[in-house]
């Protein structure tokens, strides 16, 4: 078989950059190693930038998401029992957020690939990269026992953290760049009202807390948990109890519980892997990059390495020009790392870590008294929140 690109992975990235290359004629495949439902099961994101929302409407997809998606014009910094909202559509001058699940937009970019019946192969195992350093790449895979080979001339590795396309990269041709963090999130989903109209985040010396939603009815709720932490441990009372006491009084007083039908513990790391191209193979997504989701930044940094690779690979197939995709690397990586920085800022500033000396904990303190009383830091905040410039 042959085909244009090769998507190793249908999560948002591959979905989106399939999307994108689909409705400009560009013939591609994507290979998954997971079964449709599995992959959507998974609970993550449910922040998106303006970009992502531009990605999804130029895709074609974005219908379901304006109808049922919740414009935000804010969020709370909540701490020492007391809340300042963060009026990100005043600070960036009418920017804002959409808070609308990953599991809902990987579903609306599934249900228009498979409406176009464009070819994808769920629970496809071993696929591997071939001779993507040369002009002719290929994958190889394996379906139902029969073994596979699509000969093409890209391939974008959107198959995230523990994919194959990072891997099959020769260590002498990559550097990587790693912090773990000393702690995870324990996330819950329940179908209760949110506490508050906006998201809440909230620093307390028993640890972080984030109060987010899906809905008017679906929250989606985060605690700071230890990382030998087991989900057994934690019952739904346990949990609400927990995050009540990590909240102002009066957002705790207010809050519905319920019972949750998705428990997970998340841990936290900052990763970004260089370059983002390997000859004609490309990561995009997880597969190059990782933050700790505080910013709200996963996702959306997925959605901007496609905006730059979906135009590389246009401009290589309509213009014959291959500026876009040899600056791919250099201008994905540029975006990156400054949501990587975010990422990290938004997490120290917001997070107890357990060795923490008594001189970080002033300066987390004092961070966050800057931050509440300073238009200045305030902005700053607000453009990286929202999402910076394409
Ligand atoms: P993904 O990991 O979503 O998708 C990769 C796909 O490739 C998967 O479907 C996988 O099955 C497939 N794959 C893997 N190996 C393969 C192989 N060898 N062959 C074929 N297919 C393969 N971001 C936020 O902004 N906010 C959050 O709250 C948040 N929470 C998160 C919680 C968790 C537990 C995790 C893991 C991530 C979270 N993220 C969050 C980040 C997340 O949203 C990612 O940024 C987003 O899923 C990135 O999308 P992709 O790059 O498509 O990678
Ligand atoms: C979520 O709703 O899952 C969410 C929102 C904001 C974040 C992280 C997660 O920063």
């Amino acid at each position: 078989m042959r085909t244009q690109v090769v998507i190793i992975g249908s999560g948002p990235s591959g979905l989106l950059l399939g999307q994108l290359l689909t409705n400009a004629g560009i013939d591609n495949v994507i290979l998954e190693r997971s079964s449709k439902e599995h992959v959507l099961s998974r609970v993550r994101a449910g922040v998106l930038e303006q970009g992502t929302v531009g990605l999804m409407d130029e895709a074609g997809v974005g219908a379901r998401m304006h109808a049922e998606g919740l414009p935000h014009d804010g969020f709370s910094l909540a701490f020492d029992g007391r809340d300042h909202r963060i009026d990100l559509f005043e600070l960036t001058g009418g920017k804002r957020v959409m808070v609308y699940g990953q599991t809902e937009l990987t579903h609306d970019l599934m249900d228009r690939r498979t409406a176009l019946g464009t070819p994808t192969a769920y629970e496809a195992v071993n696929v591997t990269p071939q001779d993507f350093e040369s002009q002719s790449p290929y994958v190889t895979y394996e379906k139902d026992g029969v073994s596979h080979r699509i000969d093409c001339d890209f391939i974008a590795g959107c198959d995230g953290f523990h994919g194959a396309s990072r891997k099959a990269v020769p260590a002498a041709a990559i550097r990587t760049f790693e912090k773990v963090y000393p702690f995870g999130w324990l996330g819950i989903l329940a179908d209760v009202p949110p506490v508050n109209d906006e998201l809440i985040y909230a620093n307390h010396p028993r640890g972080f807390a984030l109060c987010s939603m899906r809905s008017h009815t679906r929250s989606r709720y985060y605690i700071q948990c230890s990382l030998d932490e087991k989900i057994e441990d934690w019952s739904d009372d346990r949990f609400w109890d927990e995050i009540r006491r990590r909240l102002p009084a009066h957002h705790a007083e207010a809050m519905v519980t319920g019972p949750s039908f998705e428990k997970s513990i998340a841990p936290l790391r900052s990763f970004v892997a260089e370059p983002m191209r390997f000859g004609r193979m490309f990561l995009v997504g997880d597969a190059a990059h990782i933050v700790p989701p505080t910013g709200a930044k996963g996702l959306n940094l997925a959605a901007s390495d496609v905006h730059y690779l979906f135009a590389g690979l246009l401009e290589h197939y309509q213009d014959r020009s291959n500026a876009g995709i040899d600056a791919y690397s250099s201008r994905a990586l540029a975006r990156v790392w400054k949501a990587v920085r975010f990422s990290w800022w938004m997490t120290t500033m917001l997070h107890r870590f357990p060795e923490t000396s008594d001189f970080d904990q002033k300066i987390q303190e004092a961070e966050l008294d800057y931050l509440t009383h300073s238009r200045a830091a305030e902005t700053v905040l607000a453009e990286n929140y929202v999402g910076l410039p394409y």
